[in-house]
């Protein structure tokens, strides 16, 4: 078995590590350029915007394998996974893991929701968790297979997404510690049951949070409660669906490309981000509205495609505020 040399994820204490979801591979890149020290292959964004699909298992693992690889591809920073449930039990988690590592990732995240699971965003869908010592075993296999790989570990914890309440949340987050996990996501629609957690000190392993649903809590009062990170899981989507909603409905009523100008980046800002070979890509002769005026960096550099040096040097990379 070839093992692909990755950037590797690591969590320091008392650093707050920004982790922006990417849904293919040019938000990924995106994402790498303004600065995203890690990432996250979102399996709610991949679901929405590579299948137009709910986030309820469709998505196979193979599927989310590909999705994966074309964005560990695509950049040099720490890519971790969304697993969802692992696909099933723990043989399924195993081999989820094994191909996650394949593929680059550097991080996979595990859940405790049954399958066929249903995205924590829907607030209305029945909602069931496996067991602690179902989700244990996962785990545990998950952590054998992440091994030769040095693939991060993150298990995560529905308790609150559930109702189970804060004890559950505890409890799990724990037993998933002891089973392998080398930091836990505690999902939940509020902050106040995340800062009662932080602040008993009860937990084992660093926590990381999806605040979608608690936009308005500052990244300083999470740091200041000893949180190890928040994911952006879902932004670059809603950002991606508000641009081209509003841009397609001027699509059609327009009379001429020109006038669409205004809310678009250049042909040339595209070939940069994917490399266009230097040379062949127009310079700056298609119009803009200013905003994008400033040329972004170069990419050639960051991409593992395209620049062979980048699989000899893997860095560490670690959580920033
Ligand atoms: C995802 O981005 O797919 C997540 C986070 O798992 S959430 O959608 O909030 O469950
Ligand atoms: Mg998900």
């Amino acid at each position: 078995m070839s093992i692909p040399v990755r950037s590797r994820l690591q969590l320091k204490p008392k650093q707050f590590l920004k982790i922006g979801g990417a849904h293919d591979a040019l938000s990924a890149v995106l994402l790498e350029r303004a600065g995203f020290p890690a990432l996250w292959v979102s399996g709610f964004a991949v679901s929405a915007a590579q299948f137009a699909m709910p986030d309820v298992n469709l998505v196979s693992m193979t599927e989310s394998v590909d999705a994966t690889r074309r964005i560990c591809e695509s950049v040099k920073v720490p890519v971790i996974v969304d697993a969802d449930n692992g696909f099933g039990d723990e043989t399924n988690a195993a081999r989820a893991v094994r191909e996650y590592g394949l593929a680059g990732a550097a991080g996979v995240c595990i859940e405790d929701n049954t399958f066929p699971k249903r995205c924590s965003l829907y607030p209305g869908a029945p909602r069931e968790l496996v067991t602690i010592d179902e989700m244990c075993l996962k785990l545990q296999a998950a952590k054998r297979a992440a091994a030769p790989f040095g693939i991060f570990l993150i298990g995560r914890v529905e308790s609150l997404i559930a109702d189970l309440g804060t004890e559950d949340a505890i409890k799990r987050a724990n037993a998933y510690a002891e089973a392998g996990a080398d930091a836990v996501l505690i999902h939940s629609k509020k902050f106040a049951p995340i800062l009662e957690i932080a602040r008993s000190r009860r937990l084992t392993k660093p926590l990381i949070l999806v605040p979608t649903l608690f936009g308005e809590t500052s990244f300083e009062d999470m740091t200041a409660c000893g949180i190890a990170g928040a994911i952006y899981a879902n932004q670059m989507l809603r950002a991606m669906v508000h641009a081209c909603q509003s841009m397609a409905g001027k699509m059609i009523s327009s009379g001429s490309l020109a006038e669409l100008d205004s809310g678009l980046v250049k042909v040339s800002d595209i070939n940069k981000l994917v490399n266009v070979q230097a040379g062949w890509s127009e310079s700056d002769s298609t119009p803009t509205n200013g905003t994008n005026a400033k040329t972004p960096h170069s990419a050639i550099e960051k991409a593992p495609r395209l620049n062979p040096r980048v699989k000899k040097s893997p860095k560490q990379v670690v959580g920033e505020v």
